[in-house]
């Protein structure tokens, strides 16, 4: 087990609760949480440490009233950085965010403000996204001559769609509300996304760990995989989930009809 409480940290916090429920904030409320390179770097070691912490899902918030402007321009202007330095520094942005996606604890972000550029890219390596009535999602690189490098490439795409993520890159069209929702940018949208969050990490972290484990990176590593291929693994991973010792006290409740239905209301 990897202790969280005494990780290395400026720009990021991190505390978990006696239920495993932890919570990572995003702490550069000044610069708009916008991530430098040692911002990333914390995240790397943060999303390395949690899964091998005990912690049974991850609520990512923000403080201030953004929950994150992107990559750090200022930084990036001040740098005046090579290709290669900026490929390397997308590296970690990529080491960082998979780390969330394939790590196989449930990371629900509990959004608000602007969700933008490296902002949205963060936000869509976690599970599940939660917004508020302020939140709101675009992908300006095209307007600072930039280009995506966290990621967006591969899942902004696959939460929204190609075609929707060029016309965000090239028309700086901003989303927000019933529409961000419609299109898939977030899953909820209500009047205050950390309680929201809360609430579902709690709900997460009743399942049997093993089980999210698959839930949290199985299926992002099938979708990498031909169909033969996923279909394959699929059959392994549910060998090892479906059988085991944690399943069978639920699937006993439910032979013995005292577990909760699965109904509507
Ligand atoms: C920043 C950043 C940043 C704020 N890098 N410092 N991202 C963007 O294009 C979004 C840029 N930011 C904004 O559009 C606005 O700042 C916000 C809409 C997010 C917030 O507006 P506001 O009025 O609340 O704050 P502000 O006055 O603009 O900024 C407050 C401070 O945060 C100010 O610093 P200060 O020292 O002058 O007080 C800003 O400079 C600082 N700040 N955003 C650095 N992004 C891997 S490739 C990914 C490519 C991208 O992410 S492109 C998208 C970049």
């Amino acid at each position: 087990m990897t202790r969280i409480d005494d990780l290395p940290l400026a720009n990021l916090a991190v505390s978990a609760d006696d239920d495993g429920i932890a919570t990572v904030t995003l702490n550069r409320a000044a610069k708009r949480n916008a991530l430098d390179s040692e911002t990333v770097e914390e995240l790397v070691t943060i999303f390395s440490a949690l899964p091998r912490s005990g912690v049974r899902a991850v609520v990512l918030r923000a403080e201030g009233t953004h929950f994150c402007a992107g990559l750090d321009l200022v930084e990036h202007f001040k740098e005046d950085r090579t290709a290669a330095d900026f490929m390397h520094l997308c590296l970690r942005w990529h080491e960082a965010f998979n780390k969330m996606e394939y790590s196989g604890v449930p990371i629900i972000a509990a959004l608000k403000g602007a969700v933008v550029g490296g902002g949205l890219e963060l936000a869509s390596a976690a599970h599940i996204r939660v917004a508020d009535q302020s939140t709101y999602f675009a992908l300006p690189e095209g307007q600072r001559g930039l280009f995506t490098g966290g990621g967006a490439t591969i899942r902004v795409a696959d939460l929204v769609g190609k075609a929707r993520m060029i016309d965000m890159m090239l028309t700086g069209r901003i989303y927000k509300g019933e529409e961000a929702l419609a299109v898939g940018l977030c899953q909820y949208l209500v009047e205050d996304s950390e309680a929201k969050a809360m609430d579902l990490a709690r709900a997460a972290a009743e399942n049997p760990p093993l089980s999210n484990f698959a839930i949290c990176s199985a299926i992002s590593h099938m979708q990498n995989m031909s169909a033969l291929d996923a279909a394959y693994a699929e059959a392994v991973v549910a060998g090892v989930v479906n059988t085991q010792k944690d399943a069978r006290g639920r699937l006993e409740a439910f032979a013995n009809k005292t577990a909760a239905r699965v109904r509507p209301e």
